[in-house]
């Protein structure tokens, strides 16, 4: 089948105007304003939706705790069950998905189905996550003792999450919490809000089918004041938020404030070294995607290659060569590899940083610019740009959520290392090489400083199975696979005694 736009839109469930704040059964209108969502591929209106006052806010909350009355009580298997049948319905639904996706984002046809993908895969993941839930047990030190580890769950968690996953980020936080017998609430980027009642609508027809009570799944929409509702409510023990290291600066205060959990996965600026013995062939390829995939707006996109000297000249030739080739273009045309950024106020910041690479002395291999005439009428589209820089340049040291590439040589693996670590952000970091010694090292705890360091492929395109996120700016937090589950729960350590008297641990006499 190929889908439309509107064919996915009717098939997705959504209209023109949409109700943005819902229980998971009930849906609001609230306070009667709305976000109007327009396509960066076109410029045209997509729909809108309405969002979420502070009083239809309270009521989702408020749901939220009566569901996790009972929502906790399911075992977790039956939960997983319901998740199964998530990923069941999003199989069916991965196409017109992966088409709004890519249309109201702008990300690549391609992207947009991967993006389903990743969500079907977590899916897949916390079904099996939910017979697995372990904990350690432990011996005690006194006689007929025993001492056991249990997870529980925790609560209500409150999800906010970026415009550039619109779907697949709010799926790794809610598919885990879930299994883990939490209910969520779901704050979507304003900038993407029909992806987000095109999922929610997915998940309530599996929960109505399931009985699965009302107010499991909450979803709310606006700006940053949602978020800060969010943030401080005290009734959301844990605050999952991606995005910008300033959101995140932000909702971090205000949770731990309240002593509340934030998990965060904020802002990258990853880097590839690549050594002189390195497989050009992957360097290019893999730089290529990671800097232009997704038109430079994933947390993982790479920003900076970090270049033998010896290879230099010839990776900065080739690069030229494989950037001559993109196709820039609506991205629901399977012929373009680089879509359109998000909106005209990142089209701007582009522009502001391409200006500043000059002004701060960086010298351009590849000019960007932004593209306008047929094709090019919503004003979004972007040339990839590529400079040579100086690593401690300001502009080289910010993230800009854009495609634009920077160049910086090296000499020794040290130097490398340095460079790669030397910025405020730690999310995202590979090297390509064919040697074994200087992959080690850059593994090793004198190595790369990020959460993710890859050999021989590229910064971005991580699998659901490892545990994602970073250190420094990037937030600490982890997401998806692995033991990330952990931050959903709270761990209770129970010592049981089965014997007839009352020994005190560390051996202390208190008789009477
Ligand atoms: C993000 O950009 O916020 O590793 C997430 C990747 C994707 C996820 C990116 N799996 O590039």
């Amino acid at each position: 089948k190929n889908f439309g736009i509107k064919e996915a839109l009717d098939t997705l469930g959504l209209k023109k105007n949409n109700p943005g704040t819902s229980t998971g059964k009930k849906w609001y209108k609230a306070s009667g304003e709305s976000i109007e969502s327009y396509s960066p591929a076109d410029g045209k209106l997509i729909g809108s939706v309405y969002t979420t006052d502070e009083k239809s806010f309270n009521k989702v909350v408020e749901q939220s705790q009566i569901a996790f009355r009972e929502w906790r009580k399911w075992p977790a298997p039956k939960r997983g069950e319901v998740v199964r049948q998530i990923g069941e319905a999003l199989r069916e639904y991965k196409e017109p998905l992966g088409k709004l996706v890519s249309y109201e984002m702008g990300k690549s046809y391609q992207e947009g189905l991967g993006e389903v993908q990743e969500m079907i895969d977590i899916c897949d993941f916390a079904v099996g996550l939910s017979r697995q839930l372990h904990g350690l047990t432990m011996h005690s030190e006194r006689p007929n003792h025993r001492m056991y580890e249990q997870w529980h769950p925790i609560g209500t968690v409150g999800i906010i999450s970026a415009f550039n996953f619109p779907v697949a980020v709010w799926s790794w936080n809610s598919m885990l919490a879930w299994v883990c017998g939490d209910v969520c609430i779901w704050k979507p980027s304003e900038k993407t809000p029909l992806c987000s009642v095109a999922c929610q609508l997915i998940v309530q027809r599996v929960f109505e089918k399931n009985e699965v009570p009302e107010g499991v799944s909450g979803l709310v929409n606006g700006d940053y004041t949602v978020g800060q509702w969010l943030a401080q409510n005290e009734n959301i023990p844990l605050v999952s938020a991606t995005g910008s290291t300033r959101m995140g600066k932000a909702v971090a205060s205000a949770v731990s404030g309240r002593l509340g959990r934030a998990l965060l996965e904020l802002g990258g600026n990853n880097a590839i070294i690549v050594t002189e013995n390195a497989n050009l062939d992957i360097a290019i390829r893999g730089s290529l995607f990671g800097a232009v995939g997704t038109a430079g707006q994933r947390c993982t996109t790479t920003r900076r290659l970090i270049i033998h000297e010896s290879v230099y000249n010839e990776v900065k030739e080739r690069l030229s060569k494989a950037y001559a080739q993109l196709n820039i273009g609506n991205p629901l045309d399977t012929q373009n590899h680089v879509g359109p950024l998000i909106d005209k106020q990142a089209v701007k910041s582009y522009e502001d940083a391409l200006k500043k690479i000059k002004k701060e002395g960086g010298t351009f291999v590849i000019k960007g610019g932004v593209l306008s005439g047929k094709g090019y009428e919503s004003g979004c589209y972007v040339k990839p740009a590529v400079a040579e820089v100086s690593n401690d340049l300001d502009i080289v040291q910010q993230e800009t959520f854009a495609p634009i590439l920077y160049l910086i040589k090296y000499k020794t693996l040290e130097e490398a290392i340095e460079l790669q670590n030397g910025v405020k952000q730690g999310l995202s970091s590979a090297i390509i090489t064919s040697s074994m010694y200087d992959m080690e090292r850059f593994l090793s705890n004198e190595g790369s400083d990020c959460g993710i360091a890859n050999v021989n492929i590229g910064t971005s395109g991580a699998e659901i199975g490892g545990a994602f996120g970073g250190e420094k700016e990037t937030g600490g937090g982890r997401e998806s696979g692995s033991d990330a589950w952990k931050v959903y729960m709270r761990r209770q350590t129970n010592t049981i005694n089965f014997g007839n008297s009352l020994p005190l641990a560390q051996g202390i006499k208190f008789d009477i």
